[in-house]
């Protein structure tokens, strides 16, 4: 396994939309034993294919993010979110957007259909963290990022942030 260097915003990769897993080999269990390596160093809640440089329709969540939670790891491949209800609040990160917190609006309730490590379907019903981690995952798929939520003021600060740490890291 190996930790894949994660891409920040303004990379233009992070816009390229993932196109749906075909073969469920051991190439595909590959990336995923990396994505997960690489959330649980980050360390994150969640991480998409796009945000490691690969366009795929993949991602991999861990929302037991303190010490004493048993680890439980969710893989979900073409994943389609069938339904949205409700309408929560939530204060953001993402791991493309360093030192970033933003509040955002998503549903308060997904129910999410995907397929597994082997290609096998299945369906979930998701509230809190895990519907926002979905909703945040997802939109990654779509090339769609954190900012694209904010107004356009909020935008812009954090496009600012972002652009002044890269300079500074350069
Ligand atoms: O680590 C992450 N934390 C987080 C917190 C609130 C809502 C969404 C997230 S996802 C983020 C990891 C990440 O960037 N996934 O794409
Ligand atoms: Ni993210």
């Amino acid at each position: 396994m190996t930790i894949r260097a994660i891409l920040h915003y303004p990379d233009k990769r992070l816009r390229v939309p993932g196109v749906p897993v075909t073969e469920f080999d051991t190439s595909l269990g590959e990336l995923i034993d990396d994505m997960a390596e690489t959330m649980y160093a980050a360390p994150g809640v969640g991480l998409a294919a796009p945000q490691i440089g690969v366009s795929k329709r993949v991602f991999v969540i861990d929302i037991a993010t303190s010490d004493d939670e048993p680890s439980d790891l969710r893989v979900f491949v073409n994943p389609e979110i069938l339904s949205r209800e409700g309408e929560i609040s939530f204060e953001e990160g993402c791991l493309s957007f360093p030192g970033a917190r933003e509040e955002i609006k998503r549903a308060e309730r997904v129910r999410v259909r995907a397929l597994d490590r082997e290609g096998k379907p299945f369906e979930l019903d998701a509230d809190g963290l895990l519907a926002v981690a979905i909703q945040h995952e997802n939109d990654h798929l779509d090339g769609k990022l954190m900012v694209d939520h904010l107004s356009l003021l909020r935008k812009r600060l954090v496009h600012r942030a972002m652009h002044k740490r890269a300079v500074a890291s350069a």
